[in-house]
């Protein structure tokens, strides 16, 4: 740090700010190192990795195929990285990020162990004064939040947890080193996609593994499989055309699906086609037909199909219906899974269904039903999810102008234009912030796009000389209304999920993410960039 970098008052300055070093953290900060900025960048981990420092719970992995769920921006990266299997476990992803971060020489801009506490809007000086854990104080003219959509874990907060005298786990924050399970008896609680891709490992060491599930879910098999050295070979040589076709599609995958929808199939065709969706496994179920989460119709067919299939993995019929979902698929994040149904197959597995039996609290032993049913445990294990989306954001105390906060601003929902600004805070990015299609794209590819917005806006600004940019409060109404309005012409909002953060107490209800599809959304940002920043404000 040269004498020029601090101000008088002590706080150092630099130009942007960005908090997190998970996949949007580290191409941040790597772009906007590029152009020639002074960047500051913290993480609450001690290392990179993001999601992935953090989920190391056994059976950890993307439900996106790495050969895209990785970063497109560098083509010599791309062209030696290998990945080891179809969809890569956490240890490999963590890999990946230590390397890009070591490759592009990225750690040197961040504090690790360090969370950013508040970052309030000095409006005289048009500068964001960031203040950390560490205590230190930041003045910058940019600040950008690269904080992940899954990263603000749900406390466990159960009646008489205190008391258990157990071992505790949360798949959010497991122990660096594994847990060896080995003739422990454990629940899990939760049957989300992290209890879904855990259990079945964990009950092949456990003594005993009891699910305690609230609400069946979905799940798709990954099919999942060592990649051979000719796919990956194939896959460097043709990343251009790959990474092409993902930018042509609506969820950020490459794929090709029918033009009709699934209820204008006749059966034969449309059992064909989900039999062909099936052996492709996988998220893409989702995209069997282009209507599946906009026609509850064709929803229905193709639910009622794949819980056939999920029946047929389960030997007990009785069981079966308890496993069975009750909702449209994916109205509630479409789970991938490796062997999760016929894990309840096995001798040493309890399915403890809580709609039968609501769970009442701890005891000093385990757990309790409201029937009176106890559960013994050596180890517990919270699955329990995330406050999704705004969570890592508003767990900072960010202020705009005249002092207004972000939790204040968004105390009835998530204003925002294009996912990526909100009005009142300038020179304040979001990187797949509500409002953008984040978690119903690929999230890498999402990353990338709006990294690429922001990096290219700051340019912008600099460049012709403008010292801010803010969105339109009439824009900001106009992009969250329909943001909502496209919502609901979907089955996201037929069910109660971290989608709609209904599963946080006291969260206020609303669809978050941009359903209209990540090529739409890309075409309302450069739309807007062509129109000279459509509803923002440029200020000089
Ligand atoms: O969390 P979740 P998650 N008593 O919110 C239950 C991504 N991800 O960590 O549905 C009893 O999905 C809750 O029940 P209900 C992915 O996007 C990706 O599993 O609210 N149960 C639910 O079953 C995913 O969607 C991968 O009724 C309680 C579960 O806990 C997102 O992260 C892997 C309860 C929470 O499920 C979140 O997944 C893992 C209570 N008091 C995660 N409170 C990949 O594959 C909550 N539940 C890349």
């Amino acid at each position: 740090m040269t004498a020029t970098n601090i101000e008088q008052d002590g706080a150092d300055t630099c130009d942007a700010v960005v908090v997190g070093a998970g996949f949007a953290g580290l191409y941040q900060v790597h772009r906007l190192h590029q152009a020639g900025l002074r960047v500051r960048a913290f993480e609450k981990g001690s290392d990179v990795g993001g999601t992935w420092y953090w989920n190391r719970y056994p059976g950890a992995r993307c439900d996106i195929e790495s050969i895209v769920y990785s970063y497109s921006f560098d083509a010599d990266l791309q062209r030696e990285w290998k990945w080891p299997q179809r969809y890569a476990e956490q240890p490999d992803i963590l890999r990946y990020l230590q390397h890009v971060a070591a490759r592009f020489d990225l750690r040197r801009h961040f504090s690790f162990d360090t969370s950013v506490q508040s970052a309030i809007y000095d409006e005289g000086a048009r500068r964001w004064r960031v203040r950390t854990s560490s205590g230190e104080e930041i003045s910058t003219r940019f600040l950008v939040m690269a904080t992940g959509c899954l990263s603000k874990p749900l406390e466990p907060d159960f009646k008489g947890l205190a008391q258990y005298r157990g071992a505790r786990y949360q798949t959010s924050r497991w122990p660096h080193d594994g847990v060896d399970f080995t003739g422990k008896r454990v629940g899990i609680i939760g049957t989300g996609s992290s209890a879904i891709q855990a259990a079945p490992l964990i009950a092949q060491q456990a003594e005993h593994l009891f699910v305690f599930q609230r609400t069946p879910q979905f799940a798709i098999p990954a099919w999942n499989r060592a990649l051979t050295d000719e796919e990956m070979r194939h896959a460097q040589d043709t990343y251009d055309e790959i990474r092409r076709l993902v930018r042509q599609s609506e969820v950020g995958i490459a794929y090709a699906s029918p033009d009709h929808g699934a209820k204008e199939a006749s059966p034969e065709s449309l059992r064909q086609q989900l039999e062909f969706a099936w052996a492709r496994g996988g998220y893409l179920m989702l995209a069997a037909y282009p209507d599946v989460v906009t026609d509850l119709e064709s929803n229905r067919l193709v639910s009622e199909w794949v819980k056939e299939k999920i029946r047929a993995r389960i030997e007990d019929p009785a069981l079966a219906r308890k496993l069975m979902p009750e909702y449209p698929m994916g109205a509630k994040r479409l789970c991938v899974d490796t062997n999760y149904f016929e894990t309840f197959n096995r001798d040493n597995v309890t399915l403890v269904d809580l709609r039968d039996s609501a769970l009442d609290g701890f005891t000093e032993r385990g757990l309790r039903l409201a029937n009176g049913t106890g559960y013994d445990l050596d180890a517990v294990i919270f699955a329990t999810g995330f406050d999704a989306m705004t969570g890592a954001l508003l767990a900072v105390d960010i202020r705009g102008r005249q002092g207004l906060s972000l939790r204040e601003k968004w105390r009835n929902g998530t204003l925002n234009y294009l996912g990526v600004t909100v009005s009142g805070f300038p020179n304040f990015f979001m990187i797949t912030g509500p409002g953008s299609p984040s978690v119903l794209y690929n999230m890498v590819a999402s990353i990338e796009q709006n990294v690429d917005f922001v990096s290219d806006t700051i340019d912008y600004l600099r460049q012709h000389q403008f010292a801010s940019i803010e969105a339109k409060p009439r824009e900001e109404r106009a992009w969250t209304k329909y943001v909502d309005w496209v919502s609901r012409q979907t089955i996201y909002t037929k069910v109660k999920s971290w989608y709609t953060g209904e599963n946080v107490d006291g969260k206020p209800a609303g669809f978050m993410p941009y359903a209209g599809g990540g090529l739409t959304y890309f075409e309302f940002v450069r739309q807007a960039v062509a129109d000279g920043y459509r509803g923002f404000t440029l200020a000089g």
